[in-house]
């Protein structure tokens, strides 16, 4: 049912869009003057607290550092699902323009709860008074962040128009990596200048322009398959077979007038090295930036321990109605299989300005900054003690039945009960059901192989799926997405004789095994 609830959630969002006949210009300038006040709270089952500062002194006289905080959100046990904004989210009260935008997690106590607890997997921030550049059935989605965490910056001069009367909304996917429940606010900071302030009348305007390798998918991701790409390295969709089923590529958009890009900056998941945009003209291209994964985790790209970098103020790349834009992104297949991994980059287009550099003539794809250094909430980076038994120590019994999953143990060959291993003959596969699924808005695990023994540490860069040879369940659950719309899933029956282990992507602190004997 949830997948249901959210798709009208979004037809509803698209609705208020075709009802207002937007997809109105942000470049227009200043407003009249807005009423006085600058902050709205937002009354409903979904509370916010505001909180207003002087920006620092980087920005514009007047500008406002805005505090809002959407929840709390009744984080389920194990939640991992797709979820949307019920009402109005908190915002600014007065027209102006966003300068610049932040967002995060906290939990009752004010702390930022750890990656390998609960993180957020997407927050969108979605306009439903205007429609989305790239997928205008969508609402305008004009900020994202994932568990990097990328703040959107503008270069001075530039901002995202605001009006009060926009009617904003929230998609999120808050990922509950225990079976604890929480409560849990989503915060965003903006640096907001209003409308009524003078030098508001000094700021051009700019568009989100999302680029996507999956754009327009209710859920756009695509798995990486350890050993695949070349050179260890795997890059979507140029390396991928038949990427969009024979269907447009989604992963461009065509130009509709001319204008200046003046900013950009990527998301991805552990994995990913970097997305990069390209600009094509006339059966040329143009590489416009590389936005890189700067990973702190010392394991090296394998968790949430990373930061991306955006492009620097002096970028401004002029581009011609016609032009095709287009993102590629690069992961890490060496070491690991990463699925259900994503590669976005939004980037900021003032329509009709004439000021940008020719990236056929002049090189624009200088390296970027990043935001933000480490975060303390990556701090817990496992993988370094044994925790658990050694599997290889484990008695075997021949399976009989299928593998039940319940209450985050699998019934069969959890290695954290140190019981039986289930064997089945070569050629047979091994069946497991997710009891687990229907429970509460659904608990949705995978089985996922991992490099035996796995048996070391949960923690944000253990365990991987880095097993020699990969398999993956998908999230077991009939939810909608994420889920693979069934609760049973076989091992394949090609797996030559000898010990596996797995973990849950959800929840990896699951981990079991099974051995596969000689005919
Ligand atoms: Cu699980």
């Amino acid at each position: 049912m949830r997948r249901t609830a959210a798709i009208i959630g979004l037809v509803a969002i698209a609705g208020v869009v075709a009802a207002c006949g937007a997809n109105e210009s942000a470049n227009d300038s200043a407003d009249a003057p807005a009423p006085s006040g600058s902050v709205a709270t937002t009354p409903g089952t979904t509370g916010s607290t505001v909180a207003i500062t002087p920006a620092d002194a980087s920005f514009p006289k007047g500008t406002e550092h805005l505090h809002f905080e959407f929840g709390p959100v009744d984080v389920q046990p194990g939640q991992n699902s797709i979820e949307f904004s019920k009402g109005a989210i908190p915002k600014p009260a007065v027209d102006g323009w966003i300068l610049r935008m932040a967002a995060n997690l906290r939990r009752a106590d004010g702390t930022v709860p750890p990656v390998d607890v609960i993180h957020l997997h997407h927050g969108v921030w979605l306009n439903a008074s205007r429609a989305d550049t790239t997928f205008p059935s969508f609402p305008e989605r004009f900020f994202a962040a994932g568990e990097e965490k990328t703040t959107t910056e503008f270069p001075p001069g530039y901002g995202y128009r605001y009006r009060a009367t926009d009617k904003w909304a929230l998609n999120y996917m808050l990922h509950n990596l225990t079976p604890e429940g929480e409560k849990i606010w989503i915060t965003y900071d903006l640096d907001f200048l209003p409308a009524t302030e003078a030098t508001a009348a000094q700021i051009v305007g700019a568009r989100p322009v999302w680029l996507d390798v999956q754009n327009g998918s209710g859920y756009p991701v695509f798995d990486v398959i350890k050993g695949s790409g070349t050179n260890g390295t795997f890059t979507y969709p140029d390396q991928a077979t038949d990427p969009y089923h024979g269907a447009p590529p989604k992963n461009v958009w065509a130009v509709d007038t001319d204008g200046v890009l003046i900013g950009t900056g990527g998301h991805l998941h552990p994995g990913g090295l970097h997305d990069d945009l390209f600009l094509d003209r006339n059966g040329q291209s143009a590489h416009l930036f590389e936005s890189e994964a700067k990973y702190f985790e010392p394991a090296g790209a394998v968790s949430w321990d990373v930061a991306m970098t955006v492009t620097n103020p002096t970028w401004k790349v002029a581009v011609h109605k016609g032009d095709l834009l287009r993102i590629s992104t690069t992961y890490d297949s060496s070491r690991a299989s990463w699925y259900e991994s994503m590669g976005i980059l939004v980037v900021w287009m003032a329509n009709g300005a004439a000021d940008g550099a020719d990236p056929f003539t002049t090189k624009v794809d200088e390296p970027g900054h990043l935001t933000h250094g480490h975060l303390p909430e990556n701090d817990h980076h496992g993988g370094n003690d044994a925790t658990l038994p050694d599997v290889t120590a484990l008695p075997i019994k021949a399976a009989t039945s299928p593998v039940h999953i319940a209450s985050f143990f699998y019934g069969e060959g959890d290695i954290r009960t140190g019981g039986d291993l289930p064997s089945v003959k070569e050629g047979q596969p091994l069946t497991f059901i997710n009891d687990d699924s229907p429970v509460g808005p659904g608990i949705w695990h995978s089985i996922t192989a991992c490099k035996a023994p796995c048996n070391l540490e949960t923690g944000i860069a253990y365990p991987i799926a880095d097993a020699d040879i990969p398999f993956d369940s998908g999230q077991l659950g009939t939810q909608g997405v994420p889920t693979v719309g069934h609760i049973d899933w076989s091992t394949p029956t090609d797996l030559p004789p000898g010990t596996y282990t797995y973990f849950c992507r959800i929840h990896p602190f699951m981990r079991g095994g099974f051995v596969v004997v000689a005919d």
